[in-house]
């Protein structure tokens, strides 16, 4: 008899990675090999995974049948299968060009197709039933994010012994855009089945509370709100990065030396501007390079005394939004090149590549100035790893006002992205800050940041839900 586990992670994509070549860290399961994929959450979630002997159940990032369970470093996975159809309908269709585009304030029109969502809830629905059957009695369960937002609902349904979080890592829209969503009450039913739903900002959650009032008749009082008889609390838990090890791998010796290089490779400019983003619309990289090229057109920048570095992380690369912002930005590149470069020497170094995580961080260390402009972001954990990447170094931050690190890294330079203008100011300032005044904004960043780190977002939310569970401390 299987008794199932007493912790259990609900996420679109396993934390690892399947690998083709012979790298000698790959675990193998079925003659298939995996590798952890470091990322926030998993390094947030592993301490309370592997004391609890938990799950995480997600997709492993291939289409087709899925591999059987196994074990990485005490975590046990359990691989969802996605067939190439849902991975068209529920990941790239009603995930990635409905939900994200309309989320993220329409800055692209969100594409509504009958099609993906009834995948979307197919697929919801199989994770539900995962989770249903490797909980133990009376488990928590915590869910993650847009993918998934019907599973805690569907679950509840079959397991109400559970106690549910659920954690929505992009913004939550304001009433007049989530009511265009055409499976909108069905979406906010899903929600709801959770004990806590948590948020980035404090505004999402009031959204989400003003919503289920407007649309289901819920009353709220605070952050709680009642539903079918039952309590259900939305709340801010802004999420971080872990601190600790960006600012280890900035301390490297051998990460010091590379940014160095990096630097040298670039011909040694005064002043070295870097952007980091997945190739996304919601990121603002057009905004960021076309301040550049009118600060070059003014004369108030030069080349080669400034140079741009952007990497684009190749993401969702067969949904069209995606494809037309793609052509967008290297039209821009090539403008700016052509117009401003000089033989050798590129105005923008754009990397249309994913890197080592010691490879950004040795571009965090290079960047004299880094550029965040999202026109909307729920987070953006890139602004808050540069900060803990720059250790004594000083170096400036211009964020937009849209991303969510902007409630908490206030001594950023910041600016919204839509004015130009703004934009070009806030990265002159940037440029132009003496070392003294860049050092304190920057040591007052990471004292914040060092307090205010993943493992921090994860005990908050964690502690947050097992008192809701109404047990001592933790359920777990
Ligand atoms: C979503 C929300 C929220 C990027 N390129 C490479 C690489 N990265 C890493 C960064 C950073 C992460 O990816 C990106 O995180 P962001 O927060 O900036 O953005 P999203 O991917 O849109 O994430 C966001 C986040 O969820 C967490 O809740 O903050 O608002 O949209 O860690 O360093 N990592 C490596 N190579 C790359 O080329 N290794």
């Amino acid at each position: 008899m299987v008794q199932g586990s007493p912790f259990v992670v609900v996420a679109n994509r396993l934390p690892v990675d399947e690998v083709t070549d012979d790298t000698p860290s790959s675990r193998t399961s079925g003659g298939r090999r995996w590798r952890p994929s470091p990322g926030g959450l998993v390094t947030a979630l592993h301490p309370v995974l592997a004391e609890h002997k938990g799950t995480w159940i997600g997709w492993s990032g291939t289409p087709g049948p899925a591999p059987d369970p196994f074990e990485v470093d005490g975590i046990k996975l359990v691989p969802m299968s996605l067939s190439e159809d849902e991975v068209e309908r529920y990941y790239e269709g009603q995930s990635n060009a409905t939900i994200w585009p309309l989320y993220h304030d329409n800055v692209e029109p969100p594409i509504f197709r009958r099609r993906w969502r009834d995948t979307y809830r197919e697929v919801n629905r199989r994770y539900a039933a995962a989770a249903a059957k490797v909980a133990a009695p009376g488990a928590t369960v915590w869910v993650q994010d847009y993918q998934l937002q019907l599973v805690p609902a569907m679950l509840r349904e079959q397991r109400p012994d559970l106690l549910i979080g659920f954690f929505l890592h992009i913004p939550f829209p304001p009433i007049e855009l989530f009511m265009q969503l055409p499976q909108r009450a069905e979406v906010l039913r899903g929600l709801l089945g959770a004990d806590l739903v948590g948020f980035q900002q404090r505004l999402g959650a009031q959204n989400f509370l003003r919503l289920s009032k407007h649309l289901l008749g819920t009353p709220y009082s605070g952050s709680t709100l009642e539903y079918e008889g039952r309590k259900v609390k939305a709340e801010a838990f802004p999420i971080s990065i872990d601190f600790a090890e960006m600012q280890r791998l900035a301390d490297n010796p051998l990460v010091r030396e590379r940014a160095k290089q990096i630097r040298a490779e670039l011909g040694d400019p005064k002043t070295v501007i870097l952007g980091v983003d997945r190739l996304d619309y919601t990121k603002g990289i057009e905004h960021r390079l076309k301040a550049f090229r009118e600060l070059l057109a003014d004369g108030k920048l030069s080349v080669p005394e400034s140079v741009m570095v952007q990497v684009a992380t190749p993401s969702r690369e067969r949904v069209e939004h995606y494809q037309a912002l793609r052509v967008k930005v290297e039209r821009e590149v090539g403008r700016i090149n052509g117009d401003f470069g000089k033989v050798g020497v590129p105005a923008v170094h754009y990397l249309h590549q994913s890197y080592s995580r010691s490879e950004l961080a040795a571009l965090y260390c290079a960047a004299d100035v880094m550029m965040v402009t999202p026109l909307r972001d729920g987070m953006n954990l890139v602004a808050k790893e540069y900060v803990a990447a720059r250790a004594e170094n000083g170096g400036a931050l211009v964020l937009s006002e849209f991303a969510g690190a902007a409630g908490e890294l206030r001594q950023a330079f910041l600016c919204n992205p839509h004015d130009l203008d703004g934009v070009k100011d806030a990265l002159m300032r940037a440029v132009t800050v003496d070392e003294g005044e860049a050092r304190r904004r920057m040591s007052i960043m990471q004292r914040h940041l060092r307090k205010h780190d993943v493992a921090a977002w994860a005990s908050e939310f964690l502690d947050s839900l097992a008192e809701i569970g109404g047990t001592e401390k933790n359920r777990l």
